[in-house]
């Protein structure tokens, strides 16, 4: 029997290009699909990232740390203080205007990792670090021993995602190490690079062999996307176009956030919506 496995990681709310990466797995004959985390955010996917991933046979799904972002969010661990948790929280709000309570369930139950044995060979998957989900000790130019650490005696190949950049080595032992890339917000350092396609893996194993290891990269819609992203509303829409058009996310620019905070009220809204704040 032959496996296709695709790997999905990061789609960060980007529905249109997860609709074009589903259709390109297909036609590659994709026989099962990883998830490997960080669903929702910033992007304006909700339900229909959901009903994407319900038309395909979904076997394992771990846990990014954007989706904990949401479970803390909605928790009430967040503040009014921090922009970054401002912007979190009125996220969150978008999010779950349209999102159905029990895909909150869904996200809750994934583990933050798990082990596959496909005809044979021994799979770790997670999101980043098997008992982290965020950080950044997975960057791609990291020593090889902070990438031992995806690795134990039990496993032939290492799976993660985080970082948004596809990348394959080995740990310091031989055991292989793939990261599939982000289909939702591909990160570029070196500007000739960059591209605003969706990134994914397939992984095809036949025989108990390793035969193939493709890094797709699918062209989509992306102005379709962002006008998406206005029609719904989606918050923070001027961070959301610069990373269509731009591919660059300035989630880090507090500066920018505090400025859009205001510009929108957005303390206002949270404030109104989450029920664990005082009126
Ligand atoms: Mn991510």
């Amino acid at each position: 029997m032959i496996h296709k496995i695709a790997i999905l990681s990061d789609i960060h709310g980007n529905a249109t290009g997860l609709a074009e990466v589903i259709k390109d797995a297909q036609k590659q004959g994709a026989t099962e699909y990883w998830l490997l985390g960080d669903i929702f955010l910033p992007g304006p996917g909700r339900n229909d990232i959901v009903a994407l991933l319900k038309t395909i046979p979904l076997s394992v799904a771990v846990r990014g740390n954007w989706d904990d972002c949401v479970l803390e969010a909605l928790d009430g661990i967040y503040g009014l203080e921090d922009p970054q948790e401002i912007q979190l929280l009125r996220m969150t709000q978008y999010l779950m205007e349209d999102l159905e309570p029990q895909h909150i369930d869904w996200l809750r139950d994934m583990p933050l990792a798990c082990k596959r044995e496909v005809d044979g060979l021994r799979f770790s998957i997670s999101h980043h670090l098997p008992d982290k989900n965020y950080g950044s000790a997975l960057q791609v130019t990291n020593d090889t021993e902070n990438f031992d650490r995806l690795l134990d005696e039990e496993t032939d190949i290492a799976v993660y995602g985080h970082v948004h950049k596809q990348l394959l080595r080995y740990g310091s032992k031989g055991q292989q190490i793939i990261n599939p890339g982000s289909i939702g917000m591909p990160y570029f350092n070196w500007p000739a690079l960059k591209n605003h396609r969706a990134q994914y893996s397939i992984i095809e194993i036949e025989n108990s062999e390793m035969v193939d290891i493709r890094f797709r990269k699918v062209p989509y819609d992306y102005e379709a996307e962002l006008e998406l992203a206005k029609e719904n509303g989606l918050p923070f829409i001027e961070m959301y176009e610069e990373l269509r058009r731009e591919d660059n996310y300035q989630g880090h620019n507090l500066e920018l956030l505090s400025q859009l905070n205001k510009k929108y009220h957005y303390i206002d809204d949270v404030r109104a919506y989450f029920d664990f704040f005082d009126k």
